[in-house]
């Protein structure tokens, strides 16, 4: 369990100051012009030593991304930081929590991030839902001027670093960081092929870094207590806290920081009261927001919450929204309602996405009813598989995940709803009974 010696976000539950007073009194923009001064490359390879991934989803390593930023621009392009703070992956809000209680946390890093990359200009691209949290953080973010910690000369280090926010329109694509950019260029938000990558061709056709807003948060504390501090939590290649999102059939749903690797069952029992009815009354769980594969309930008894163990399960750590069901759930109609989400979310350039989460869906809506014959569900299969892979971004991918999930851990299920379907029907075509 990890100690309140080495939690990094210690006003998560927003129980103190949340304004600069109350950041400094933390500990905040503490020795912050003395980081500055060890240089851009101390910064990026102190990230990389850390061992820090990306808190968005995809778990890449923070620091090698860093990495790829150009040192020098001989067309005079310059370097953009991009933060995602476009949070919308069902099960999923932590975010949310930073930018409400820790505030000076992301601004802090934003700099020092900025220093690492080589960029004088940050944008936080904020999910438009979170009216009070942009309220919230641009209040932080005048009071980071008006104090000099950015802007010219931040923090007196002679860096110039300006922070703007801008709020995006309610479209879960534009979580995706080059659907992100589009927007923030003022275009549709579609994302865009890769390669080439943010780093080589980003923000108005410069180098950029898209980070996720918890990815950036972590950055002042890494540098102040060191990277072997922050590799020493967690687990080898899975290094440092990260905080989890417990939502769904437990009795006190939570965020919560906690070491990564921590068993997903301590997790729930621990920090969220447990399951509702008990350990065995879990039937499945989602580790890691909606676009990862749920797990049953014999590999949450002993899964660890890390990226690379899920992986080993064949699901994945995500943004590490932890969605609990228990034995009441109708477990199909709950990832039907999940095909649905990314039905109404693909934005539609690429055939195999605009085409087959609307399949996927419809045929997902007829599995609930067991309305279907049982060869269709290695068909379902198969779309999933057409679909995984061959699109422009990763929704593809996490609309045919959580259906690939259940089918690998709930066939008989679904089989046995078509099968008492078809009984249904032979019952009520049957002749009524001579009186
Ligand atoms: C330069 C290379 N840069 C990779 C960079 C890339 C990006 C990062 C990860 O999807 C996942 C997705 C969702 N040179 C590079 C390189 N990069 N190779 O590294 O890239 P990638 O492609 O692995 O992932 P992604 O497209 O960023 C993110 C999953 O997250 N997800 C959803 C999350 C939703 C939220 C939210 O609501 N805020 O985060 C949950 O599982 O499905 O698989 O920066 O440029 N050679
Ligand atoms: Fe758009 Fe879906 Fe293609 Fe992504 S995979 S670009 S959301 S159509």
């Amino acid at each position: 369990m990890l100690s309140d010696r080495d939690r990094i976000f210690t006003n998560l539950y927003g129980l103190e100051d949340w304004r600069l007073a109350g950041a400094r009194a933390r500990g905040e923009w503490d020795g912050t012009k003395a980081l500055i001064a060890k240089g851009r490359d101390w910064i990026v390879e102190e990230v990389k030593l850390s061992g820090l991934r990306g808190r968005g989803g995809a778990g890449f390593p923070t620091g090698l991304k860093w990495s790829f930023m150009p040192k020098s621009s001989p067309d005079g392009r310059p370097s953009y930081l991009v933060v995602n703070a476009d949070e919308s992956e069902p099960g999923t809000c932590k975010d949310r929590d930073i930018l409400r209680h820790e505030p000076h946390k992301l601004i802090e890093g934003c700099l020092l991030a900025g220093v690492g990359i080589g960029a004088h200009v940050g944008y936080i691209y904020i999910r438009g839902e979170f009216h009070a949290e942009y309220k919230r953080l641009q209040a932080a973010i005048d009071e980071a001027y008006a104090a000099g910690l950015i802007g010219k000369n931040a923090c007196g280090s002679g860096f110039d670093f300006d922070l703007y926010v801008t709020r995006g329109a309610g479209a879960y694509i534009c979580g995706e960081e080059t659907a992100l950019l589009e927007s923030l260029e003022g275009k549709k938000g579609m994302p865009r092929l890769k390669p080439p990558f943010p780093a080589a061709v980003g923000l108005y056709g410069c180098p950029t870094t898209v980070n996720n807003v918890e990815s950036i948060a972590v950055v002042p504390t890494i540098l102040r207590r060191g990277a072997s501090w922050f590799a020493s939590l967690g687990r080898p290649k899975n290094t440092g806290t990260k905080i989890f999102c417990i939502s769904g059939h437990v009795n006190r749903p939570c965020n919560v920081e906690e070491e990564l690797g921590i068993p997903l069952k301590e997790l729930i029992e621990r920090h969220a009261g447990g399951v509702r009815g008990g350990w065995d009354n879990l039937l499945a769980v989602i580790p890691g927001g909606s676009s990862v594969p749920l797990l049953p309930k014999h590999i949450c008894d002993t899964v660890l919450m890390d990226f690379d163990s899920l992986r080993e399960v064949r699901s994945g750590l995500g943004t590490a929204g932890v969605i609990v069901m228990d034995r009441s759930t109708d477990v199909i109609a709950a990832i039907a309602r999940l095909s649905r989400f990314y039905k109404h979310e693909s934005c539609g350039q690429c055939t195999p996405c605009r085409e087959g989460t609307g399949w996927m869906w419809r045929v997902m809506e007829r599995m609930v009813q067991g309305r279907a014959e049982p060869e269709e569900i290695d068909v379902l299969e198969q779309v999933t598989r057409q679909v995984e892979g061959h699109t422009i971004c990763a929704l593809g991918d996490a609309a045919a995940w959580p259906i690939q999930g259940l089918i690998r851990h709930f066939r008989p299920l679904m089989e046995e709803r078509i099968a008492a379907y078809k009984a249904g029907l032979r019952a009520a075509s049957m002749p009524m009974a001579a009186e």
